[in-house]
């Protein structure tokens, strides 16, 4: 089955185009490190999921490529064509002369609405490509306006044009020290208008993958497209083919439902991170060797400690003992401590990986206790290595990994709007007050949630929910999660937001209790 990436805006082009190539520089690797048939499937499976060909055989990406500005566009198409090995389609890409000038309203508002048929046909036509479809694939940041705001908006069109295919959006966290100085407010609506339509958002901070450059590929002056190609290697090493089974004899032929299927079991919690190791230059990697158990347990101590990288992580977090609640916080100025899970998928490349063992990723104490750990943990596994790497594992989690952030860039974002600053840059493209508050109550339900601390709640909702896959319907609509919502005046909000909201909700006459 196929993936029909949609890559919007300067961030979202720039690391399209660093996927594709990772995918096709590993795809003529010569280091597979496995026999030539399992090369073959492995190839032709990888060419089914990203690329269509051309009657001259050069394998052309399946994406659709749209800015509202033409600088970045022109520079990924011929970037794409000098490479020699993959290009573009170049009839799959729109853009404008003007972009939406970091904000979301304009990109959501006037932007999307302006050039939604022309883009949705471009996406038509890309999808009547595929023999199969597995689904869409969306690369954006959240801190601009076009990626962020048409790319809400784009994602939107694709879930009403195509409702039973699967939508996965990669989103990217702005630098905390961020050049835009919208970029809270942009972030903010992004997420809460992607939690509505996506069925799951994969995230990558810009903080993180920084300092794996600087940290583990000893990059002294450290570029976009330093940042991209990690993004894009970590991306490439959970989308290139796998068996998704123990025995099975193909490779997965539903990437994206396989996906899904593993990781997102309840549509409330949909924030997936991606983390991989190992992660070197390739001067060291010549004269690294590596173990799968101390890969693994490198691994497992990065998830738990909610670390991004190998170094610098905590070993002292420890799950909690079986019975006992998850331990408050260490000392006042140790955030959350212990990274709950809710389901995990380890993908195995390389060599020996039949006889890896990761019994530490099925501990009952890694996970949340309304879900079963035997379905929280998922593996994939293919013999055939990764990228110049002979074994490497990587880990997609839904998780607590996000609860920080977001209420740093909540915070910011609620402080702004408290004073009402800037706000009229929106409110001038037909995004009101109102719509703010809307997206605060949306972010805070969600973390509120993913905190845990209304894990009865939810087990008993969980009830109501089938494994819809791809349908996208979120029960919210429903008010089956109307008891969470409950839970927004929570201790960690400001009172001044508290107030706000609980004015907002009565208003709306919803029936919360207070
Ligand atoms: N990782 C990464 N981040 C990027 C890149 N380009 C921009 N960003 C981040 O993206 C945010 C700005 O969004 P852009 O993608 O430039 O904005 P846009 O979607 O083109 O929207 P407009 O320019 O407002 O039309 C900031 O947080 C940047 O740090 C990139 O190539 N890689
Ligand atoms: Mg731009």
């Amino acid at each position: 089955m196929s993936i029909v990436t949609v890559q919007l805006g300067q961030c979202g082009n720039q690391i399209g185009y660093e996927v594709f190539n990772a995918i096709c520089n590993d795809f003529h690797s010569t280091h597979g490190l496995c026999s030539k048939k399992e090369n073959e499937s492995y190839q032709d499976a990888c060419k089914e999921r990203f690329f269509s060909e051309e009657k001259t055989g050069v394998p052309v990406a399946r994406a659709v490529l749209v800015d509202m500005e033409p600088k970045v566009i022109s520079q990924t198409l011929s970037m794409a064509a000098r490479s020699g090995h993959w290009k573009y389609d170049h009839q799959s890409h729109f853009c404008q002369k003007q972009g939406s000038g970091n904000n979301w309203a304009n990109g959501y508002s006037v932007h999307g609405p302006r050039y939604r048929d022309v883009i949705m046909n471009l996406v038509q036509k890309e999808a009547e490509k595929c023999d199969r479809l597995s689904g869409f694939f969306t690369v954006m940041s959240m801190a601009g306006g076009t990626g962020s705001g048409m790319g809400a908006f784009v994602t939107q069109c694709l879930r009403d044009a195509f409702p039973t295919s699967f939508i996965l959006n990669q989103v990217i966290w702005p630098y905390g020290t961020g050049e835009v100085i919208v970029q809270n407010y942009n972030s903010v609506l992004t997420l809460s208008h992607l939690y509505q339509s996506s069925d799951a958002l994969l995230v990558h901070e810009n903080d993180a993958i920084h300092k794996i450059c600087a940290q583990l590929m000893n990059i002294k002056k450290i570029s976009f497209r330093d940042v991209n190609q990690v993004i894009a290697h970590q991306l490439g090493s959970v989308f290139q083919p796998t068996y998704s089974s123990e025995g099975a004899s193909q490779y997965s032929r539903s990437p994206l439902g396989d996906l899904m299927e593993s990781l997102v079991p309840h549509p409330e919690f949909k924030m997936l991170g991606l983390r991989n190791i190992p992660q070197m230059s390739e001067n060291s990697l010549a004269y690294s060797t590596f173990t799968w158990p101390g890969l693994i347990k490198h691994l497992r101590q990065m998830l738990i400690a909610n670390a991004k990288m190998e170094e610098g992580i905590d070993w002292q977090v420890r799950p909690p003992l079986p019975g006992h609640p998850v331990p408050p916080k260490a000392s006042p100025n140790k955030a959350l401590h212990f990274n709950t899970s809710i389901a995990n998928l380890v993908v195995l490349r390389g060599k020996d990986v039949q006889s890896v063992d990761l019994g530490g990723f099925r501990d009952p104490a890694l996970y949340t206790s309304w879900l079963n750990p035997q379905e929280a943990f998922t593996i994939w596994k293919t013999p055939r290595a990764f990228n110049k790497y002979e074994k490497s594992a990587s880990l997609v989690s839904n998780s607590q990994f996000l609860l920080k952030l977001m209420d740093n860039i909540v915070g910011k974002a609620w402080n702004m709007f408290a004073s009402k600053a800037y706000v009229h840059q929106y409110t001038k493209f037909g995004i009101e007050e109102e719509d703010f508050l809307d997206c605060f109550t949306t972010l805070e339900q969600r973390r509120t949630s993913s905190e845990g601390k209304i894990a009865q709640e939810v087990k008993i909702n969980t009830t109501n929910y089938s494994r819809n896959k791809g349908s996208g319907k979120d029960n919210t609509e429903n008010g089956i999660f109307s008891p969470l919502v409950s839970n927004i005046a929570g201790i960690l909000l400001p009172q001044c937001f508290k107030r706000a909201l609980l004015k907002y909700q009565k208003k709306k006459s919803f029936s919360y209790q207070s």
